[in-house]
This record gives structure tokens, C-alpha cells and sequence, in this order.
């Protein structure tokens, strides 16, 4: 018997084949897929009482795209650009019957079909760029010739998704089919285009302005800042206009082998399984029932709490909003009103929607009113004590079985869960802020945190959006631990000379969203300030001193003007020269290599030291943290990711020349030449 898995099987339905593909759980182009369309589609070519091809999928979705598991392996099984030009070329008419998600190879299988019909709840795209490579079987070169190039640019270069009604209206679906009735609809039409014949997409002209790729740059530059595969996805759009088709080809398999062999994609496709890896929670039970979550408690009006209430009402979750005084409970009401009208006037929701949003919000003034919720989030003030009065009290108003969570940053979730009789109800759900457009989610996992407790919290952040990691209990967690190990040694390197904006530049240039000092002056330079202007012990302390808070009074380690732009601040650069002046430390030429040496290596250090403690459960949910809490670029894959192309042997000898104590776990993997 053959090894080879049976994914592609052929029925007949009279003078119409229909090829069927059964690959779960999203029928991605395996290497047995592309020999069963093969096999079977030469099968049908060459039966002369075949008039016409239909090709459908079993299971929740069309083709979603090439088997990304096999990317990087041993290439195996018919080459998949051969398969499609094979059915692009059959000489009778193929026709794509698409449900679910026709994606990357998928639509490109779908391209060289001849004719394509489509459920309206179908989606249609190529997102190859989210993962840095470009639909790589013609999806440049074919779509220019369906859709146009305006479209085929937007599609391949940003990667969304068309509705099968957009779709129909591009031209790029032919027809919509009945949402039951697919399989049937699919046959009807494939009998009728018999007597029109085939129609291969290649011999088809290229339509449209190719000035629209140039404004689609200009529209995204600062998006696509430090990604390649954005404007190889262009260039082969681009190249579509001006070459025959066979050489369009050439020029895109160019294209997709250098994206395909580079740094940025491998880094993409690692977050790709990384993401989906950070959902899975190591040692729970299989069958753990979820508690029902269809009312929500949130403690604070601040930032954070008017952040993660939004968050629920979005998803239709009524929440009960509690504040300690009135004016706070109304100003923090009428925040989350303004931000919604803000996304409205954008046309981000209706105005309906706005005032369906805020008509599940209640306010309240009282705990009381927090006895029916079923999630109960603290988003009030970083204090251990606070906490644990509030925790006490909780106790003693929720209802048997709700989730008590606390949105803590840093402080120890045992003991405020320690405040309870009900350390099992007890995590914490670490949002990032705006809680309500930051994805990351950190779920704290107490000792006695009860597997449904933390299956659910995990759950509900899915719910909500948000991608969800599991983080055990130490000071700053995974996120905010390894941020204060990028903080000291950046303030130590003004020390030895370094200026604010050198340091913030080679951070920017790396691919952060902004660098140590822009981030210091965001949060307050007097978070945690004595404030006692004779103790000048610290940088920090002189420059609270000399009233440079950060932005909120447009001074810190930069000026800002009233719109928050940034510029160098001499005052500032003054006070660190006089600073390092008082600290006998001689001032030196500091280079871009070091500062990466002495901000990033130690980052992946102390995650070196989370992992071997078991904080995170796996490298790649650092990794997960730091792009989706942090602006870590993506194409760099996260600091575990990156370490690994930096090379860890470089990063230990970097770290031991800087006098920095070396995590056990890093120095292993290095010496045994492995990888995180
Ligand atoms: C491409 O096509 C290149 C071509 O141009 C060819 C050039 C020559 N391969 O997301 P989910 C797994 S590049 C392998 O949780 P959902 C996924 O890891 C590709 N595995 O489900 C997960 O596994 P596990 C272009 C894949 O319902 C499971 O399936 N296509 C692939 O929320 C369920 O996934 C894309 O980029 C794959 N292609 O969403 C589409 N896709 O259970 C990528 C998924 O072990 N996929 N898996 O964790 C998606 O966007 C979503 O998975 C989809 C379903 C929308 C399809």
C-alpha cells in the first residue's frame, strides 16, 4: 500500500468532474495535494467524456494556501507552479466552487481556473505579505489581468482579504452560489460553460493605471518602514505591466526566492506559528470546561479600565464600570464616549453602533453592583495594599465562581490573590496600553489559579482580540521584566557618554516604534520620584528636579512642542552632561553596535532567564510579547527569534565583555550550538 495520503479524491456528476481536496484543518497545498490535483486532473483532461472540471473543497474552507510547514524542507511531491499550468491549460472548462477562506496558492489555484463561484460568506486574498514572501504561482502576474493593477497592487501588497461580493465585482468571482447549495450551484455552472470553453487567465491583458502602485507607497510608507516584502510584491505587480506573461513569471519566482530565503520571512512565518502556539497551555487538562463570561466587572475609569471596558462592549459584553468618585466615573464614562464618536466620525462604527456599545455599559459608584459579573478586572492603582483591600472586598460581593482578575503590571499576583478565601478564581490580565488597540494580552498565572480559571481568561482575550499569553508570576512579568533590562544599561550609556537621540535612533532604526528615552518620557520621568529636589542621586532625580516630567509638560529628556513632536533638548543634554560630570565616568565615543549590545542583548538575557524559570512557557511566547506589547518589528520575529539570527555564541561573549552576568540557560544553548 502507498505511504501517500489519500487528500484529493474525483467523483462524477455525468459529463462533469469534480475534484475534491480534503486536507484538514484548512486544505492547505501539501505536497500529496499538488500530486492528487495532478493525478487527477490529468485523469479528467484526458477522459474524453469529461466536458467540463469542477474543483471544490470538503471541510470549513477552499484551499488556504500553500502548506507553510514544508517551507525550507526538502521540496517533495509535483511542483506547484507546474500543477496550475496544467490546469490553466486543460482544454475544457475548469471552474473553482470557493467556501471559507481561498488564500495565497489557494486563490492561485483558484486564478488558473478558468471560471470561479463563490458562497457570499467567502473570502478571497494574498496574504503572503503578512508572512514576507508574494503569491509566488503567478498571483502577481494573474490578478493584474483579472482585477487590474490597481486592485492586484492593493491585494498582494497589504494582504487583506476581499468579501466574495467585492470579489464579484472585481470580476474575480463570477458568481455567487447559494450558501448551501455550493457543490450543486458549482455543477449548474460548469454544464453551462461547457459551450463557452476555457478561458485561461494568462492570455488575458493586463488592465489598469500603474500610477496607483507609487501612491500605494507613498500611502504606506510609514507602515511599511524597514519591510521588504511589501515592495516585491509591487515590483512584481509593476513588472506584470511591461512583460509577457512567461517573463513575468521568471521575474516573480526571482522576487519570491529572495523573500522566500531571507531573514524577514522566516521571522513572519515563525510569528505565524508562534501566535497560534501562544493559545496552547501547557499542562491543562484536555477537556476543561470554560466558565460562561457574558458580564463583565471592570474597577477603574482611568486609561487602562476606560481601555479594557471598551474592549468588551466592541464584542457586545455588557460591563459594569466602577469608580470611587463621581467626577472620575463621569469623565472616565465620557472618555470612552469620545473615543467611540472619534472612531465613528472615521467610519469605523456607525453611530447606531456607538449608542448600542454604550447602552450595555452601566456606571456605578458601588462594588455592590459588581454581584452578577462573571469577570471581575481591577484596573486601579499600582499598589500592593490597595490591591489587596480591594481583592478583600471583592471577595466578599462576587458572585461563587466569577474570575477575579487584576491588571497589574509588575506586582505579585499570589499575594493579592492571598487577600481572598478564593485563590483559584485569582490571575492576573495584564493589558498594554491603549488597552483598547494594543493586542497583547498578558494572563498571569497564579500557584492556585484554577486550569478553568486560566483557560477562560485566555479564552475571553481570544473573544475580545486580543492574543493571549501565559505569563507566570515575577516582578514585571514577561514584558515589563525584560523592558527594565533595556532601561538600565540605556541610562548608563548616557553615563559614558551616549546622548538621548543617539540611543533613540539606533532603537528606531532597528525597528522599534520608539526608543528607551521616548518611551521614558511617554510614561512620566516622576513615576516613583521621592521628590525631594535636594536628593539628586539619579539622572531621573535631576531631571525632576530641574521640572522636565516627559511629555506631559513637554520636557523631559527631549522638548516637545504642543503637538508632542520631539526635538533635542540642550537644557536636557545639559543636565546629563553635568550629571556624568559629578560620576568621574570619562566620556567616550559610543557606537551603534554597542548600544545594541548593551539594550538588546541583555533583554534576551533576562528572557533567557524567564524561560529557565519557567515565567514563559516558551520562547516563542516572548517573542509573541515583545512584537504585539511592544512594537518589537515584526520581520525581526521577537528578541528570542532575533537571538537566534544574531547567533547566540556572538551574544554571551557581547555580554561578558560588558561585565553582565551571563543566564545559565543562554550560555548552554550557545556552547551546544542550539537555538531558543
Ligand atoms: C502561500 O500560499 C505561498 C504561495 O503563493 C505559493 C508559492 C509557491 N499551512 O489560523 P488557525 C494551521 S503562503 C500550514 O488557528 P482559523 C495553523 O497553524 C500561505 N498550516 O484557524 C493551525 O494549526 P494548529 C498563504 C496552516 O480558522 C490550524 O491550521 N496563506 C496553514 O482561525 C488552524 O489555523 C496564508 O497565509 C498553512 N497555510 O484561520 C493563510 N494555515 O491547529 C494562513 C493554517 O496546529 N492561514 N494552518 O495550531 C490563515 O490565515 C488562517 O489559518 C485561516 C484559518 C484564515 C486559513
Amino acid at each position: 500500500m502507498s505511504d501517500t495520503p489519500v487528500s484529493v479524491t474525483m467523483e462524477r456528476d455525468g459529463e462533469i468532474a469534480i475534484v475534491i481536496v480534503n486536507n484538514p484543518p484548512v486544505n492547505a497545498l501539501s505536497w500529496h495535494v499538488r500530486q492528487g490535483l495532478q493525478d487527477h486532473f490529468t485523469a479528467a483532461i484526458a477522459d474524453e467524456s469529461v466536458k467540463a472540471i469542477v474543483l471544490r473543497c470538503d471541510g470549513a474552507t477552499f484551499i488556504a494556501g500553500a502548506d507553510i510547514t514544508e517551507f525550507g524542507k526538502a521540496p517533495q511531491g509535483p511542483d506547484f507552479n507546474s500543477v496550475l499550468h496544467m490546469i490553466e491549460a486543460a482544454p475544457k472548462p475548469v471552474v473553482a466552487a470557493i467556501h471559507g477562506t481561498a488564500l495565497g496558492g489557494g486563490l492561485e489555484t483558484a486564478l488558473v481556473c478558468h471560471y470561479r463561484v463563490a458562497v457570499p460568506s467567502a473570502k478571497l486574498g494574498v496574504p503572503e505579505v503578512k508572512l514576507g514572501l508574494l503569491p509566488g504561482a503567478g498571483g502577481t502576474q494573474r490578478l493584474p489581468r483579472i482585477v487590474g493593477v490597481e486592485m492586484a497592487a492593493q491585494m498582494t501588497s497589504l494582504g487583506d482579504p476581499l468579501s466574495a461580493k467585492k470579489a464579484l465585482d472585481a470580476g474575480l468571482v463570477d458568481a455567487l452560489a447559494g450558501e448551501d447549495s455550493l457543490a450543486a450551484d458549482a455543477i449548474a455552472f460548469a454544464r453551462e460553460a461547457i459551450a463557452k470553453g476555457p478561458r485561461p487567465s494568462r492570455e488575458r491583458a493586463v488592465f489598469g493605471d500603474v500610477g496607483a502602485i507609487e501612491a500605494l507607497k507613498a500611502a504606506n510608507a510609514k507602515k511599511w518602514k524597514g519591510f521588504e516584502a511589501p515592495y516585491a510584491n509591487l515590483a512584481c505587480v509593476e513588472a506584470a505591466t511591461r512583460l509577457p506573461f512567461d517573463e513575468g513569471m521568471t521575474f516573480e519566482r526571482t522576487e519570491f526566492m529572495k523573500l522566500m530565503m531571507g531573514s524577514q520571512s522566516a521571522a513572519q512565518r515563525h510569528l505565524f506559528f508562534a501566535e497560534r502556539q501562544a493559545a496552547k497551555i501547557d499542562g491543562l487538562p484536555k477537556d476543561v470546561q470554560l466558565r460562561p463570561v457574558t458580564k463583565v466587572g471592570v474597577i477603574g475609569a482611568g486609561t487602562m479600565g476606560g481601555g479594557i471596558t471598551m474592549n468588551f462592549l466592541q464584542k457586545g459584553i455588557p460591563v459594569t464600570i466602577v469608580e470611587m468618585a463621581e467626577d472620575a466615573l463621569n469623565r472616565g464614562v465620557g472618555v470612552i464616549r469620545k473615543n467611540y464618536e472619534a472612531s465613528a466620525a472615521k467610519g469605523r462604527f456607525t453611530a447606531e453602533q456607538v449608542e448600542k456599545m454604550m447602552g450595555i455599559l452601566t456606571p456605578s459608584l458601588s462594588l455592590d453592583d459588581l454581584a452578577d459579573c462573571d469577570l471581575i478586572i481591577e484596573a486601579v492603582y499600582e499598589n500592593m495594599d490597595v490591591k489587596k483591600d480591594l481583592f478583600g472586598k471583592l471577595d466578599a460581593i462576587a458572585k461563587p465562581g466569577a474570575i477575579l482578575a487584576s491588571n497589574t503590571s509588575y506586582l505579585d499576583v499570589n499575594e493579592i490573590a492571598s487577600a481572598t478565601k478564593r485563590p483559584a478564581d485569582v490571575l492576573g490580565m495584564h493589558f498594554f496600553s491603549p488597552a483598547n488597540v494594543m493586542k497583547l494580552l498578558e494572563v498571569v498565572r497564579g500557584d492556585a489559579t484554577a486550569p478553568d480559571v486560566l483557560a477562560t481568561a485566555m479564552a475571553i482575550g481570544k473573544t475580545i482580540g486580543k492574543v493571549a499569553v501565559v505569563a507566570g508570576v515575577c516582578h514585571g512579568f514577561i514584558g515589563n521584566r525584560m523592558l527594565s533590562q533595556r532601561q538600565i544599561p540605556a541610562t548608563q550609556l548616557l553615563m559614558e557618554g551616549a546622548l538621548p537621540d543617539q540611543v533613540d535612533q539606533v532603537h528606531l532604526d532597528f525597528g522599534m516604534p520608539m526608543g528607551p528615552f521616548q518611551m521614558s518620557d511617554l510614561a512620566g520621568l516622576d513615576i516613583g520620584w521621592h521628590r525631594d529636589p535636594s536628593r539628586v542621586e539619579t539622572l531621573r532625580d535631576a531631571f525632576c528636579t530641574a521640572g522636565r516630567f516627559g511629555q506631559k509638560n513637554g520636557k523631559g529628556f527631549y522638548d516637545y512642542d504642543e503637538k508632542r513632536n520631539r526635538s533635542v533638548s540642550a537644557e536636557a543634554n545639559a543636565i546629563i552632561e553635568e550629571f556624568r560630570s559629578t560620576s568621574n565616568l570619562a566620556k567616550r565615543d559610543i557606537t551603534t553596535d554597542e548600544i545594541i549590545e548593551r539594550t538588546l542583548y541583555p533583554m534576551v538575557n533576562e528572557g533567557a532567564k524567564i524561560l529557565a524559570e519557567g515565567k514563559a512557557q516558551r520562547a516563542s511566547d516572548i517573542d509573541v510579547v515583545w512584537i504585539y506589547g511592544y512594537g518589537w518589528p515584526v520581520y525581526r520575529g521577537g528578541p528570542m527569534f532575533w537571538a537566534n539570527l544574531e547567533g547566540l555564541p556572538k551574544i554571551v561573549a557581547a555580554l561578558e565583555k560588558h561585565g553582565v552576568e551571563v543566564a545559565p540557560l543562554l550560555r548552554e544553548k550557545a556552547e551546544k550550538g542550539e537555538r531558543f
